[in-house]
């Protein structure tokens, strides 16, 4: 007797943690997962499954790594885009394909994952013989969980049925779960960098998913409070820090509060924590007149954007622990009372903004506002209990600024590359991950067309999630940039009905005109989750683009969203 590869991954697979495969057929990989107790999830499409896995990776800051698998050829092609945004956004992820044969291997028309995927992946390797597959899969999950998080590709050639003479069975299979080993800082970096930010006139904290990764929450509170300064979040790093705190600033990407944009403008120490500082959908920082603390595990991200002024290679929690001990030395471990002043500018800069945001959170219009509807569900859920996630265009730029999370890992932020539809796959890994909480994601209708037939396998695997869809019919962002192919042909319209393609699926679906229905049909929502089935609410919304861009004002001028 012997044990085909096929097996060993899944024993592999399950002392690695890992309870599900998702997974879109036809892989041999899901009959050796099923054989071994580990339940697969068939999705629709593999954007879908290979977001769920993400959710899981993410939500557990990596100690549960999880898998996708799929055919090769047209299923490894698909998963494509899965990949890069898992990839872009650092999220570990072990994807397992059976490869093309050995033969034909590098024969066109043969897609080749493992080449293909080099640009997208921390690692993409074949295995071509049965005995490679232990020490490839031990690399996967390693590099997967180690340092920067991401996407890791193991492409199966024609060898996932062949036996493994060495390994008899499960008990002579010599594989112990890899594990997440720390770097820590340069003590030095870390002591020139308190210096720096004792001296700054208006320091500030940015808070990337470094911190998420870390689980280093609990040091940053603390190094926030003793340093006394006004704390932000990239959209990824959102809900690191308790949004309702007196020094928070809140997230922000293309849109964000007034306080933030004002300490991004003004600050001249921005202590950035387990963040990338990258282009694309994030904050963009002015350098004049300001000098970046950059602490990361990735040195390809020191001055990749800003230049780094005190650059800080090594994991978020140790980072903030010696931080915290450097700072408290130099104050002999008591703040300087500064909080309050701290707190007070906050608060005044966001007074006037939040003013005159409030019409519309609070709006009565009908098509409704989507912002009254991000706003009442902010406070018709528990929001400590409630896992959240936007999608592309305008929902993403609704959600960040308004949104207060209060507890850790409960915003899924996103947005280095922005792939309409990511967001349900996302939710779904969520519930599947934490059955209890509600989770919601909340996006537009074109959003919806990319993955929502994937709401089916809410149904038939009862993962009872909370869609939120605001239907504009169109996309609202883009009618600015496509006028004269919109007046002729109608480029940005989308039509449909959702709510009844929600209940044709066998979910819970409603459709919402009037403001003061809102309220009713969530909470008619969360009683249908608590149920177990999943929900889709569909809020008939304005095509008004107004939006906090760069912490702005709803008359700053519209149309100024991202997408
Ligand atoms: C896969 C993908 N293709 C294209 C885009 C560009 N894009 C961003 S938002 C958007 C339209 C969004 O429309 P909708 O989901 O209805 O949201 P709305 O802005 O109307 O609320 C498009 C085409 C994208 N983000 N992702
Ligand atoms: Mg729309």
């Amino acid at each position: 007797m012997a044990m085909r590869v096929g097996d060993v991954i899944a024993e592999i697979m399950k002392r690695e943690r890992v309870k599900f495969l998702f997974v879109y057929p036809l892989t041999p990989l899901t009959e050796f997962a099923a054989a071994a107790d580990i339940r697969p999830i068939v999705v629709r499409q593999e954007r879908v499954g290979c977001a769920m896995a993400d959710a899981m990776g993410r939500l557990s800051s990596s100690d549960d790594v999880a898998v996708f698998g799929c055919q090769g050829g047209p299923g490894i092609e698909n998963t494509f885009g899965a990949v890069a945004q898992a990839y872009s956004e650092g999220v570990p992820l072990v994807v397992i394909v059976p490869g093309p044969s050995r033969a034909l291997a590098n024969v066109p028309p043969s897609f080749n994952a493992t080449l293909n995927y080099q640009h997208i992946t921390k690692s993409a390797e074949t295995v071509t013989t049965p005995e490679m597959i232990v020490p490839a899969m031990r690399r996967a999950f390693t590099l997967a969980r180690n340092g920067r998080p991401g996407p890791c590709l193991v492409e199966v050639s024609d060898v996932f049925n062949a036996e493994i003479p060495s390994i008899a069975n499960a008990a002579a299979l010599d594989y112990e779960p890899t594990k997440r080993t720390l770097i820590a800082p340069d003590p030095k970096a870390v002591d020139a960098a308190a210096e720096a930010l004792l001296n700054a006139k208006m320091p500030m904290i940015y808070v990337g998913q470094g911190v998420h990764y870390a689980k280093a929450w609990n040091e940053l509170r603390q190094v926030a409070e003793l340093v006394e300064a006004a704390v932000g979040t990239s959209m990824e790093g959102k809900s690191a820090f308790p949004e309702t705190h007196p020094l928070a600033l809140g997230a922000g990407g293309p849109t964000m509060s007034s306080a933030l944009a004002t300490h991004v403008r003004e600050s001249d120490v921005v202590f950035g924590i387990g963040v990338s500082y990258s282009p694309g959908f994030a904050i963009r920082w002015p350098t004049e007149n300001k000098r970046f603390i950059h602490s990361t595990v990735d040195e390809r991200d020191l001055n990749k954007i800003i230049p780094a002024a005190y650059p800080i290679l090594g994991d978020a929690k140790l980072t903030l622990a010696m931080m915290h001990q450097a700072l408290s030395e130099r104050l002999r471990g008591k703040p300087r009372g500064l909080t309050r002043a701290v707190a007070a500018r906050i608060q005044s800069q966001n007074e006037p903004w939040l003013n005159a945001w409030m019409p519309y959170l609070t709006s009565n219009a009908k098509p409704l506002s989507p912002y009254r509807v991000v706003y009442d569900l902010l406070q018709t859920v528990d929001v400590a209990n409630t896992i959240v996630t936007h999608d592309a265009g305008s929902p993403r730029d609704e959600m960040i600024p308004f949104w207060k999370s209060v507890t850790p890992l409960s915003y899924i932020g996103w947005g280095k590359t922005t792939q309409l539809g990511y967001g349900l796959g996302l939710t779904m890994g969520a519930k599947m991950a934490h059955p209890d909480k509600l989770c919601i994601n909340y996006w537009g209708e074109a959003a919806l067309g990319m993955t929502g037939m994937d709401f089916e396998t809410c149904v038939r695997c009862q993962i009872p999630i909370m869609s939120i869809l605001s239907n504009n019919f169109g996309m609202k962002c883009e009618y600015a940039a496509m006028k004269l192919s919109h007046q002729k042909y109608r480029t940005c319209d989308i039509s449909g009905n959702y709510a009844e393609f929600a209940k044709a699926l066998g979910g819970y679906g409603e459709r919402v005109t009037e403001p003061e229905q809102v309220v009713h049909a969530i909470v008619n929502g969360i009683r249908a989750t608590k149920e177990g089935k999943p929900v889709l609410l569909e809020f008939i919304t304005t095509q008004d683009v107004r939006f906090a861009s760069g912490g702005g004002l709803p008359t700053d001028g519209a149309g100024t969203g991202g997408d």
